[in-house]
């Protein structure tokens, strides 16, 4: 019989890989809520539709959406513009883009960037104007400022991190390094044309330059170091185990290098408000303008957060214009930013040029709409911003950065493990605790072995974990604040639709190889000697733990394995 070049079959090459659910974006959505049971995919062609005549009706681009500023490349005032605002929403809404890549359910992509944030880069140019390069002249700013390995999750807006082994490296993170979380593009202010505004509900609005904010007699200098934090930290591991939204600039995979601790110099916002005269009834808020542009919602705008006054009023707002000793790098703010001491990173503004005296919290969306940590039970069509939670202090998180998870691991008797942990609002790691077995029995870090302790800073440690076992071992790894608070034990009792706050103790699987005990030492020896590689582990090689007559002696001596009666 001549065999067949085909398999004659229904079924699609992939179709034991999607219904084991290794290919779970494959699936189609079953749907039960009709008579019949229906199977939805998705299309296969996006069409796209682009309304020209409305979008000329908007005006000339280049001059609507034009520099506001001279020596401010990149910052279109928006806030002050309500009918500039509604022209863009017009332009973004009279035309489809090609929507981007679900890799949250899929595969993620294995490039570097990881993501290329087309959908980002195809507003900016449907708005043209100020806007026409921005995306362009993001990435050249993170080639430059950036350090050569950093891992671009997201192109555009940027996002990245640093690798695992230059996450922890060093208590402080060098500037190249820290990470980067942006909205939108990276304005490029020239200093001396730089101003910022102060005003809203306080008794005397007034503009500064930099120079002003340098005045020692008026403005103390304030010099702290402090960890910013991104709700956003570990998202990957939610990810992996169950997909979700991620917020709203998709679909950053951060890992748990969205964290990272300098030491800034400034001065306090509460002093700068005095300088004000102080604020007027009824502000309780202080809105915080970044000048780039974001677009959430096909809406454009500035970005927008607040924080509480008594946030402000206990001097732990600090406007830094120095981190690490050097100028604030372009890409993290310059020439001014505001850090927020144990907030959530979200609330340090970068290319800061206005401050307004409010309220109530600022309704923008990144404050309003974003940052919200969701029940799990309530689905994509429910999720009313006011039933979420308002992130703003992370609770008390930890991370092993070394081994890495499926990494196989020689040892003898102790694997040697590293990480940071970290306490959001001003609480701070007094205990960071390993366990070899997922968590059934705990080791504690010594304290000699973790960094200095900082009311608003992580801890970076190192310590040898005690391992007898052999073969997959899930090494475990939670914190305990000064306020005893610790982490839940799994990701899944901290999955939200929105991925944020993945706080839960971090585990990782390792392959132990353990040369404490003697067929292991010996058998590596062996190879050793003979020159013969280690890895790849799962090669077919005979390796038999007993010789023939071993086995046999081991019979004589005992039960056999089958009786008869
Ligand atoms: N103007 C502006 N400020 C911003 C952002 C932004 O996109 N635009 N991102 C925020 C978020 S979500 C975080 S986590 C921190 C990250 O700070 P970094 O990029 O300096 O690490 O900046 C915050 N400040
Ligand atoms: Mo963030």
């Amino acid at each position: 019989m001549e065999l067949p070049a085909e398999l004659d079959t229904t079924n699609r090459p992939d179709e034991w890989k999607i219904e084991q659910g290794m290919a779970g974006h494959k699936l189609p959505i079953l749907d039960q809520s009709g008579s019949d049971i229906v199977h939805l995919y998705p299309p296969p062609v996006t069409k796209l539709m682009k309304d020209e005549e409305a979008i000329a009706s908007v005006g000339d681009r280049a001059k609507l959406f034009t520099r506001e500023r001279n020596g401010w490349k990149g910052y279109i005032e928006w806030e002050n513009y309500p009918e500039k605002k509604a022209k863009a929403h017009k332009i973004l809404t009279s035309q489809t883009f090609n929507p981007s890549p679900d890799f949250i359910f899929g595969p993620i992509p294995g490039t570097n960037p990881v993501l290329p944030g087309n959908d980002f880069k195809d507003w900016h140019t449907a708005l043209g104007g100020e806007l026409t390069t921005v995306a362009d002249d993001s990435w050249r700013c993170v080639l430059r400022e950036k350090h050569a390995d950093m891992l671009h999750l997201l192109q555009f807006p940027y996002n990245g991190e640093p690798p695992k082994r230059l996450v922890t490296s060093k208590a402080i993170t060098p500037n190249p390094l820290h990470f980067v979380r942006n909205h939108g593009g990276i304005p490029i202010i020239d200093k001396d044309k730089w101003e910022l505004s102060l005003d809203g509900l306080v008794n005397h609005p007034k503009t500064y330059k930099f120079h002003d904010l340098m005045d020692e007699t008026k403005f103390p200098r304030m010099e702290k170091t402090v960890t910013i934090q991104c709700s956003g930290t570990r998202r990957i591991e939610q990810i992996s185990l169950y997909g979700g939204q991620g917020d709203e600039v998709p679909q950053a995979p951060w890992a748990e290098g969205a964290i990272g601790t300098a030491r800034y110099v400034g001065i306090s916002l509460k002093k700068l408000i005095k300088d004000c005269g102080g604020l007027v009834k009824p502000a309780k808020h202080l809105e915080l303008y970044g000048a780039e542009t974001y677009i959430k919602d096909l809406e454009v705008g500035n970005y927008l957060v607040s924080v509480p006054w008594s946030k402000v009023k206990a001097n732990e707002v600090i406007l830094a214009w120095e981190m690490n000793g050097e100028p604030l790098p372009k890409i993290h703010g310059y020439p001014l930013r505001v850090v927020v001491l144990g907030y959530i990173g979200a609330r340090s503004v970068k290319w800061l040029y206005r401050i307004k005296a409010i309220e109530n919290p600022s309704l923008a969306p990144v404050q309003s709409r974003e940052y919200l940590y969701f029940n799990q039970q309530v689905g994509k069509y429910n999720q009313r911003p006011t039933d979420g939670i308002q992130i703003q202090e992370m609770p008390v998180s930890s991370a092993i950065m070394s081994p890495w998870t499926k990494q196989a691991v020689v040892h003898i008797g102790k694997i040697r493990c590293k990480g940071w942990a970290y306490s959001g609002g001003g609480r701070w790691p007094e205990r960071v605790e390993l366990s070899a077995d997922g968590g059934f029995t705990w080791y504690d870090v010594p304290p000699e072995n973790l960094s200095k302790k900082g009311k608003w800073t992580w801890r970076t440690w190192e310590f040898d974990l005690p391992c007898d076992a052999e073969g997959w071992i899930e090494i475990v790894c939670r914190c305990w604040d000064n306020s005893l608070n610790t982490q839940p034990l799994n990701v899944r009792a901290a999955w939200n639709w929105g991925l944020h706050v993945t706080s839960s103790a971090h585990r990782i699987k390792v392959y132990s190889i353990n040369k404490s005990r003697e067929n292991t030492r010996k058998r590596l020896d062996k190879y050793e000697q003979l020159g013969i590689p280690l890895a790849p582990l799962s090669r077919y090689e005979i390796v038999s733990g007993q010789t023939p007559e071993e086995y046999e002696q081991y019979w004589k001596e005992h039960e056999p394995r089958d009786v008869d009666d």
